[in-house]
């Protein structure tokens, strides 16, 4: 059995959705960002980091979004989520560290600036973040042309991290995800999949209660 502590359309979004993709069954618990739940002790005893998504498994306890799918994806390998080849499982990796530590951070410093300069420098630094965000854009509009995905014509892991923090851009002015057609129309494919749909359905329906 799975337990995932996740923050509503937060980047745990896709370990939510990848372990509706595998059929898994996972209990939510909720985190709640906004409040500062994950600066807590109880929530740091499971992440030191301070950060969801945390995933249980028994008595595994697993941070880091990459390091998770990456978990689910040999342990239900029928799903096709990572590819055998080496090479192309090494291309899924590249994608997936570029989610993490280049758009997500990017995201970052749009989001929280506050975290990275003092009160003067918030503006800055926010607008320094958006532009990284544009560049992510364009770099990633071009990699998808001629594909579906972000490494071929099947999803991948990474397509549901990159699409995880495509639903992020009304933080940003224009140009915004619609300003590409290829990443637009990446966003509403992978978005409109049945298991990336009900994983949402279900953090809404959480969100809401
Ligand atoms: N490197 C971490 C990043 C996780 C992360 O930054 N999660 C965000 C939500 S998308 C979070 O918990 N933010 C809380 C905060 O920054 O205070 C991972 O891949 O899991």
């Amino acid at each position: 059995m799975y337990t995932l502590y996740y923050f509503p359309g937060a980047c745990s979004l896709a370990v939510h959705a990848v372990l509706e993709e595998l059929g898994q069954a996972v209990e939510l618990i909720p985190v709640n960002l906004r409040k500062g739940e994950h600066f807590g002790e109880a929530f740091r005893t499971l992440n030191p980091a301070a950060r969801v998504p945390v995933l249980v498994h028994d008595d595994f306890v697993l941070t880091e979004v990459p390091a998770i799918l990456n978990y689910l994806a040999e342990l239900h390998p029928q799903a096709g989520l990572m590819p055998a080849a080496v090479r192309e499982r090494a291309d899924c990796f590249r994608w997936l560290n570029y989610a993490s530590s280049r758009l997500h951070a990017a995201f970052g410093r749009v989001m929280v600036p506050q975290r990275f300069a003092s009160e003067e420098h918030v503006a800055q630094i926010r607008a320094a973040g958006a532009r990284d965000v544009v560049e992510c854009y364009q770099l990633l509009d071009r990699a998808l042309a001629g594909k579906d995905y972000i490494t071929g014509d099947r999803i991948r892991l990474p397509d549901f991290l990159l699409y995880v923090m495509l639903t992020w851009d009304a933080v940003l002015s224009r140009p915004q995800v619609e300003d590409y057609p290829r990443l637009a129309a990446y966003r509403e494919r992978v978005g409109s999949r049945p298991a990336v749909q009900r994983a949402r359905a279900r953090e809404a329906q959480a969100k809401a209660a």
